[in-house]
C-alpha cells in the first residue's frame, strides 16, 4: 500500500484563501504582542487606497522610482536581446512595466506574475494591444512561494523585475532568502532590477507613512474593516488609531493600529482582548543604504552591478546577476 493512502484526507475547506487568512489573524492576535500581515491590505478597497497613497505629495518612492526608471530605461533595458524572457514579481498593474517595455526593441515574452487573476488579465489585455508582438504568459501565483516558469522558456535568458521597494516588507534575512529564490527561479546568467527604498531623514519616512489627507491611515484600518467582513468580525473602526513610527536601529517605518481604550473584539466565534494603548503591529517597511541593500544581494548569492539613484538620494534601483562568482566577491 502506498504511503499516501494511508494519510488522512484534509477537509475541502482548509487551504481556502479564506481560511488562511483567518488561521493568520488569529496567530497574529493571539501573539503577546499583536501583529496582523500586512499582504492581507490588498483587498479591492485596501489596492485602491493604496494607488491613492502613491499620488501623495508625502510618499515619494513611487514617484521617485518612476522618474528613476524613466531617466535611465534606456541604460537599464540595454542588454535585452530577442527571444529574452522578462519576469515580473508582484506584477499588480504592469505600470511600471510600461517604462521598461516602451525601450526594448527586441522581440521578448513578458511573465507577469501576481495573486489576482483579475489585475492579470487586466494587464495582459492592456499590454497586448499597446505592444502586438508582446508574448504575455502571466502565472498566477504568490511570488514568495516556489515559482516553476512555463517550460518552454525556460532556456531563455532572463531579466527579472521586482519595483515598489516590495522587498521592504521583509527583515533583511527574509530579504536574503528571497532574493536566493527568485535567483534559483531565475536561473543562471539572468538578471534582477529591484527598487529599493533608502534611508533619509525619519520626518520624511514618517510624514511618507502618516499623510495629512489620512489615506495612509484609512489603508492600515482598512484591515480591520476586511477583518469585520470577511471573518464576521465585530472592531469598531472608532476604537483604533493609525500610527507610524520610524525605528533607527532597526532601520525601518513601522505602522501600527492603536487601540484607544480597553476593549474586546470577537473575530471568528473567538474574543481578542484589548489594552488602552495596545498596538497591532500591521507593516515593517525596511529603508537601506546602497550599501547594506548591495551586502543583502551579495550574501543572498547576487552579484551587484549597476545601481540608479534620484538627484536626492531618496530611492535605488539595482542591478543584480545571478550568480555571485568567486571573482566578483569583495
Ligand atoms: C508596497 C510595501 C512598498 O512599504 O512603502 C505604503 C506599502 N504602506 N504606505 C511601502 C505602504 C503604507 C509600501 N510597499
Amino acid at each position: 500500500m502506498s504511503r499516501a493512502q494511508t494519510l488522512p484526507k484534509a477537509p475541502a475547506h482548509v487551504d481556502t484563501p479564506e481560511n488562511e487568512f483567518a488561521r493568520a489573524v488569529i496567530a497574529g492576535l493571539s501573539k503577546e504582542k499583536k501583529t496582523l500581515p500586512c499582504r492581507y491590505f490588498y483587498d479591492a478597497r485596501g489596492s485602491e487606497l493604496f494607488e491613492d497613497i502613491t499620488r501623495l505629495p508625502e510618499y515619494y518612492p513611487t514617484r521617485t522610482e518612476t522618474q528613476i526608471l524613466r531617466d535611465h530605461a534606456a541604460d537599464i533595458v540595454g542588454e535585452i536581446g530577442d527571444g529574452e524572457l522578462l519576469v515580473e514579481f508582484g506584477s499588480g498593474s504592469s505600470l511600471k512595466t510600461e517604462i521598461l517595455l516602451d525601450r526594448i526593441a527586441s522581440s521578448i515574452a513578458y511573465v507577469p506574475i501576481d495573486v489576482s487573476q483579475t489585475a492579470l488579465a487586466d494587464a495582459k489585455r492592456r499590454l497586448t494591444k499597446r505592444y502586438p508582438e508582446l508574448d504575455v504568459r502571466p502565472i498566477e501565483a504568490d511570488f514568495s512561494r516556489a515559482i516553476a516558469l512555463p517550460a518552454d522558456l525556460a532556456s531563455r535568458r532572463k531579466t527579472g523585475f521586482f519595483p515598489g521597494s516590495t522587498i521592504g516588507n521583509l527583515a533583511p534575512s527574509d530579504a536574503q532568502s528571497l532574493l536566493s529564490i527568485f535567483g534559483r527561479a531565475l536561473g543562471e546568467g539572468s538578471r534582477l532590477i529591484i527598487g529599493v527604498d533608502l534611508k533619509k531623514d525619519p520626518r520624511v519616512l514618517i510624514e511618507a507613512y502618516d499623510d495629512a489627507e489620512g489615506v495612509t491611515a484609512a489603508f492600515n484600518l482598512n484591515l480591520l474593516h476586511r477583518i469585520n467582513r470577511e471573518l464576521g468580525g465585530d472592531f469598531d473602526e472608532q476604537g483604533f488609531r493609525h500610527r507610524a513610527l520610524y525605528d533607527p536601529a532597526k532601520g525601518r517605518v513601522e505602522m501600527h493600529l492603536v487601540s484607544a481604550r480597553n476593549q474586546r473584539v470577537a473575530i471568528c466565534g473567538r474574543s481578542f482582548r484589548f489594552r488602552e494603548n495596545e498596538t497591532i503591529h500591521t507593516e515593517n517597511s525596511y529603508k537601506y543604504t546602497l550599501d547594506q541593500f548591495r551586502d543583502v544581494a551579495r550574501a543572498s548569492g547576487w552579484n551587484a552591478k549597476r545601481v540608479w539613484t534620484d538627484a536626492n538620494k531618496q530611492f535605488s534601483v539595482h542591478e543584480l546577476i545571478w550568480p555571485k562568482t568567486g571573482r566578483d566577491i569583495g
